[in-house]
């Protein structure tokens, strides 16, 4: 199949790549239809993937992971740079070349018997001065569909690259998926990644975790932009002004949810528009404000949970062109998972393919199963999306699942003290990795499985690129996740949010006044909008603002733990901060 591409620097390298893992074929893709559609007949031919019922679920699939390969796997990610230096203490390092040895010692021959597929593909609008090519390859039929939905696949990404060396080499080998042969691993100085014994989608879609955010993040600090771990989202007023806001949240924490919010009926004529819902890469722009762009094309979501209460544009979006992975799978060849609209079926089969009912004592999906589809099906898709400049983005927001400590909202008092509540996050684990769930754990920016880099330095560069920014958006802090005594939410989440988003945007417009606190600046409980809210009042609110210093005495001492292990390379403003922080409290 011919390559469609001329650019030599990807043809010898692509050559060299084939002589190492010896397919028995290869295959060029270029992301049209037509190949899409012979692609899914032989992912069905293989049994890779199963066609979903094509009246409930159009041209959408359904595939099953290895049980032992469900998330992305931290302990056995890398950040290989000619320094140990300069990953940093919160990454794996290994030296670049006795990695390479030992994963050409893994990919030799891997591909016997098998095909690899040349997958070309541009991170980021065309033609954006901050798009990146990406070119993976991999003998996972998966993977290709799946990166076909992810990123703008094809021709886009060999017209953006030209005859330039600068593209992003990526290899994926499945190798026989034994977790102790697992490895990804990124090489920052020669924009390589390669990545072996997982299917998993975090792992192996390597435009994603490895090149949008660990890798962008490594040439982002370069090139004087920001790779985050972060959602964008426009907020349209009746009046029709626009509004973008950049928020932070680890995984599986709702940012999907809140780039797709539907705001509550009293909020009659406004409206969300999504960006990103995962990834945003963020540039000074000449006019002094920060601008972002979404690098990708479509949505990798935890399905459970979500429904039409919580996002209904979600629901809508993946109502077709989806692929689901590891959620239950009903006798009439349509999906559930826990926190469906539809009830728990009385039969089916669950995430391994077990035979499932309601008195079943485990989950039917996995925790972390996923659905990947296009953010063209997004009925709240922002038009911008396809900008190359991208959207000026007036206030960033950190957010966190904490059970108790942090209020609702919260603003910094300026840039340096907003990029400490940054770095400070805490949040406790999800099922998107493996390990224990529900530890609270420091992760900075919400950036500590992705940062490819030392993250004392990551926090320099941000407090470094306030000088290349004018008009810098202000920074919040929010929690939707905390308990009452009872182990209830005090806050509904999900469209009410919306309430949060509007105080948010009123500071960055300067409309609304504040009150000073020892965090920062709060709502006056009289400007915080509860109109049309059931069962909560201004007592509930203030409830939720709470600061209890007892707990922000041990907050601080676990914020400690982070800045210990990265003392030698912590810019000293995050020591004046956390010393003005005790002050005050
Ligand atoms: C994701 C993750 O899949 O953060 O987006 O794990
Ligand atoms: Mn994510």
């Amino acid at each position: 199949m011919s390559s469609h591409t001329t650019n030599l620097n990807v043809l010898s390298w692509v050559q060299e790549q084939v002589r190492l893992c010896q397919p028995d074929r290869v295959v060029w893709c270029d992301g049209s239809d037509q190949e899409a559609e012979r692609l899914y007949q032989q992912a069905v031919n293989e049994g890779i993937l199963l066609r979903l019922n094509p009246e409930k679920h159009p041209r959408s699939y359904y595939h099953r992971s290895n049980p032992n390969d469900v998330a992305r796997v931290e302990q056995m990610t890398y950040i290989c740079t000619s320094t140990e230096e300069e990953a940093g203490p919160t990454n794996n390092w290994c030296e670049p070349r006795s990695m390479y040895r030992r994963l050409e010692g893994l990919t030799r021959g891997a591909m016997k018997g098998r095909t690899m597929y040349v997958v070309p593909y541009l991170m980021g609008p065309p033609g954006s001065p901050l798009a990146k090519v990406g070119v993976e390859l991999t003998d996972s039929l998966y993977v290709v569909l799946n990166m076909r939905i992810m990123t703008r696949m094809g021709d886009a990404a060999w017209q953006q690259l030209g005859d330039s060396d600068d593209f992003n080499r990526g290899l994926h080998c499945l190798l026989d998926q034994n977790p102790e042969r697992r490895l990804i691993c990124h090489f920052p100085q020669d924009n390589a990644i390669i990545s072996v014994g997982s299917g998993y989608g975090g792992n192996v879609l390597l435009g994603k975790k490895c090149l949008a955010l660990r890798i962008g993040s490594y040439l982002g600090r370069r090139e004087g932009w920001l790779a985050e771990h972060m959602l964008i989202l426009g907020v349209e007023s009746p009046t029709g002004e626009k509004t973008f806001v950049a928020a932070a949240f680890p995984s599986a924490c709702g940012k999907t949810n809140f780039a797709m919010l539907v705001p509550p009926t009293a909020y009659k004529g406004w409206k969300i528009w999504t960006v990103g819902d995962d990834i945003a890469w963020m540039y000074p722009g000449a006019d002094g404000r920060l601008w972002a762009i979404n690098p990708e094309a479509g949505y990798f979501g935890v399905a459970p949970g979500t429904n039409g209460a919580t996002n209904p544009n979600a629901m809508a979006t993946i109502a077709r062109d989806t692929i689901f992975t590891n959620v239950a799978l009903k006798p009439d060849g349509t999906v559930w998972w826990e926190g469906h609209d539809d009830p728990p079926p009385s039969e089916c089969l669950d995430w391994q393919g077990r035979p499932w009912t309601p008195a079943s004592k485990e989950k039917a999906a996995h925790p972390n199963s996923r659905f990947t589809a296009p953010m063209a099906n997004n009925p709240s898709l922002a038009r911008e999306v396809n900008d190359p400049a991208g959207v000026p983005i007036s206030a960033i927001i950190f957010g966190g699942r904490r059970a108790s400590t942090l209020p609702l909202v919260c603003e910094a008092f300026n840039w340096v003290h907003g990029v400490y509540m940054g770095a400070t996050m805490g949040s406790e684990t999800t099922a998107a990795a493996s390990g224990a769930v529900g530890q609270v754990r420091r992760d900075p920016m919400a950036m500590l499985p992705f940062c490819g880099y030392n993250m004392g330095w990551y926090f320099r560069h941000w407090l470094n690129l306030r000088k290349k920014i004018k008009l810098p958006p202000r920074i919040f802090q929010v929690n939707w996740f905390r308990k009452g005594n009872d182990g209830r939410f005090l806050w509904p989440g999900f469209g009410e949010n919306m309430r949060v988003l509007k105080w948010v945007i009123d500071r960055a417009n300067g409309s609304v006044g504040a009150w000073e606190t020892p965090l920062g600046w709060v709502p006056r409980t009289q400007d915080f909008d509860l109109d049309g809210m059931e069962n909560f009042d201004s007592s509930d609110f203030e409830n939720l603002q709470n600061i209890n210093l007892e707990e922000w005495r041990r907050e601080v001492l676990s914020q400690d733990e982070l800045f210990m292990r990265l003392y030698s390379f912590l810019p000293k403003e995050m020591i004046f901060q956390r010393e003005l922080l005790v002050a005050r409290l």
